[in-house]
């Protein structure tokens, strides 16, 4: 055990019952599943708790019925004793914790206005898969791995010690990655998934240079549309819904380019109007006519490539 998780661990220990166990507003599987776990453990020591998450992501919800757990939807949290899990800002929680009795914080973000143990680890769920020693029922471990793998990304950006506590939970539980992955797959609601085989069925499909460009027409889930276009191949993906667009673009055409979608929204919106917002390789733009918008991105995007040097050919398929 972490010499800072031993002290956590005296901390809740110093708890009294009825314990009321918070994670952040929309909690994640990270959150809720660190939830359950403090429970776990307070409960296994004689302390009262249970887990009190008034909102909950789609994703947490699924897995946490998925394993068979409950929370409450509401608490009183005056003249208690409070655990917070996941978060150390106030603004990230559901109930003001003035009142509370005491107030014990695990997370492991920086720059939040509580005080508490803050650890410098992949996702809350690995600090309390420690406190709990990996010994706990495997439903439990399974659900806290679940979230280490949610808060790294699929693994994806996990370190050594992500996949030191993922190793633990199999070697204990048994099974293989794929089963603790697999507790997170969920299948998009129908008509999302509509809207992502629509997008597909009305995409125009331009190279640029060695650059596959992909421009849809969709009526919602324009974003997750976008996504899945990347997913499919597409470098850039721009998919346009009633007054919205939005779009993604692959890591690779970052690197490579160096062109952001601000750099390609800031040109749409200065020549053509409307406004936007996001990221470098995640935005969306609003339109007074997205399909007009929508025809000007290949030139735009072949624009853009020249200005920074690169030479190509843009060719529609
Ligand atoms: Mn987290």
């Amino acid at each position: 055990m972490h010499p800072r998780v031993r002290d956590l661990r005296a901390s809740l220990l110093a708890l009294q019952s009825p314990v009321c166990v918070i994670p952040h507003s929309r909690a994640d599987v990270d959150a809720i599943s660190s939830a359950h776990g403090v429970a776990y453990f307070l409960n296994a020591h004689g302390i009262d708790a249970h887990v009190c998450a008034p909102s909950v992501s789609a994703t947490a919800a699924m897995v946490e019925e998925r394993l068979g757990f409950t929370h409450n939807d509401s608490c009183g949290v005056e003249g208690i004793d409070v655990v917070v899990v996941d978060t150390s800002s106030s603004r990230m929680l559901p109930y003001d914790l003035e009142s509370a009795r005491n107030v014990v914080v695990i997370d492991h973000h920086r720059g939040g206005d509580l005080k508490g143990y803050i650890f410098d680890a992949p996702a809350t769920a690995a600090v309390v898969l420690d406190l709990l020693e990996y010994s706990a029922d495997c439903r439990l471990l399974q659900f806290l791995a679940a979230g280490v793998v949610a808060d790294t990304a699929g693994l994806y950006a996990a370190d050594s010690v992500a996949l030191e506590s993922l190793a633990r939970v199999l070697s204990v539980c048994g099974g293989q990655v794929s089963d603790i992955v697999d507790l997170l797959d969920s299948r998009p609601p129908l008509y999302e998934r509509i809207a992502r085989l629509r997008a597909l069925e009305r995409m125009h499909i331009y190279a640029v240079g060695d650059y596959v460009l992909v421009v849809s027409r969709v009526s919602s889930y324009e974003g997750s549309s976008a996504w899945m276009l990347i997913q499919a191949g597409a470098d850039l993906a721009f998919v346009g819904s009633r007054d919205r667009i939005s779009a993604r673009l692959s890591p690779r055409f970052i690197e490579e380019t160096g062109i952001t979608l601000e750099d390609v929204f800031s040109r749409l919106v200065s020549d053509l109007g409307g406004s936007w917002g996001g990221h470098e390789a995640a935005a969306g733009m609003r339109a007074e006519n997205v399909d007009v918008v929508l025809r000007a991105i290949p030139a735009v995007i072949s624009a853009l490539l020249l200005e920074r040097g690169l030479p190509h050919s843009l060719r529609a398929y």
